[in-house]
């Protein structure tokens, strides 16, 4: 009968419920549009008898003003729930910065290397990971023998003997020589590739700075000079350094060279095994044949060159016992080297 719908519906709206503003409106439609629930009992009115006509009618129309102030009410409250929320935001915190990322270990070593030589007047040049045979080998002066042409040291792209990945910074030497008449003065730092097994000390991939210095009469004792003062400027005005003989097929007398042990300041310990000194570089007078190969006059020209890994001066500088983790990749090593941004 109508009259129970009438109640029915007036029961159901009395409990109606909503939150969100939207919701609201979905129940105004389902309940006070044209085509709502109670439009529909209106229309079932129109069928009613005469004699109940007065006492449905008068119900029908307190149903309708209770949907409406039931829908009000609700909207009222979600109006008000939302104010509520806004001001919980406090507009004037500050920001939560995004996170951004931080220098590798490896980059901020190198750019503190380059930066001691740039205070000496060198250059800054980088030239391609993937060589021909000329410029990582035979223009350096490596006899066609010679056990780094191996596939077991270098390696080869798609097995051509003429082009691989280089094993030193050196080739971007020849390519600065190809460029530019001395004098030169120059740095280049970059990635190198050697076919080793990785292990605590080497790896695979890992980081040259190499110098080089051309000019009219470059002696040893030039080189020396240089040398010593990167050494004091990287790990302290009290470091001592040692050249020791050594060889290399590009540089004639070569060198290698040792600082005082920057732990236990040469007295001995488990850092430098007792020897009181740590191998951190090799160097050399530019052998002659290197220049000739390069056109440069030999008899007119003389120069010094350097190379060091930049992994080994990290771990050095950090106390960084295991190379490989420069390669990893975990943020809880990497984070240890961000200083306060
Ligand atoms: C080293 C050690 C000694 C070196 C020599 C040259 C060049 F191009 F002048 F021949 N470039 N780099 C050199 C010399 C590199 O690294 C351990």
């Amino acid at each position: 009968m109508l009259k129970d719908k009438i109640e029915a519906l007036k029961a159901e709206i009395a409990s109606l419920k909503a939150q969100k503003a939207d919701e609201v409106e979905a129940l105004r439609i389902k309940y006070l549009s044209k085509k709502g629930e109670v439009s529909a009992l209106f229309e079932e009115f129109k069928t009613v008898t005469p004699e109940l006509k007065r006492e449905l009618g008068q119900k029908l129309n307190e149903l309708k003003s209770l949907a409406q102030d039931r829908i009000a009410e609700l909207k009222a409250m979600s109006a008000a729930a939302n104010a509520q929320n806004r001001e919980a935001i406090d507009v004037s915190r500050p920001a939560t910065s995004a996170p951004i990322g931080g220098r590798h270990p490896i980059s901020i070593v190198k750019n503190e290397i380059v930066d001691i030589f740039g205070r000496l007047g060198f250059t800054v040049a980088e030239g391609p990971e993937v060589e021909d045979d000329w410029h990582v080998f035979t223009a350096l002066n490596f006899p066609p023998e010679h056990p780094a042409r191996d596939m077991q040291d270098t390696f080869f792209i798609n097995t051509n003997p003429d082009i691989l990945l280089r094993t030193h910074t050196s080739s971007v030497q020849v390519r600065e020589m190809e460029r530019q008449k001395p004098p030169i003065r120059a740095v280049f730092p970059g990635r190198v590739f050697r076919n080793e097994a990785i292990s605590a000390r080497a790896h695979c991939i890992f980081h040259q700075v190499e110098g080089l210095y051309i000019a009219k009469n470059v002696s040893f004792a030039d080189l020396k000079q240089v040398l010593l003062y990167f050494a004091k400027e990287m790990f302290g005005s009290n470091v001592e350094i040692r050249l020791r003989p050594s060889y290399f097929p590009f540089t004639e007398p070569s060198a290698e060279m040792d600082v005082s042990c920057t732990l236990c300041g040469g007295k001995g310990c488990a850092v430098c095994k007792g020897s009181g000194w740590l191998e951190i570089l090799g160097c050399g007078m530019v052998d002659p044949a290197v220049l000739e190969n390069n056109g440069i006059d030999p008899k007119e020209y003389s120069g010094y060159a350097f190379g060091m890994g930049v992994e080994r001066i990290a771990m050095l500088r950090y106390g960084v016992d295991d190379i490989r983790n420069f390669f990893e990749n975990d943020v809880r090593f990497l984070q240890q080297f961000q200083s306060a941004l």
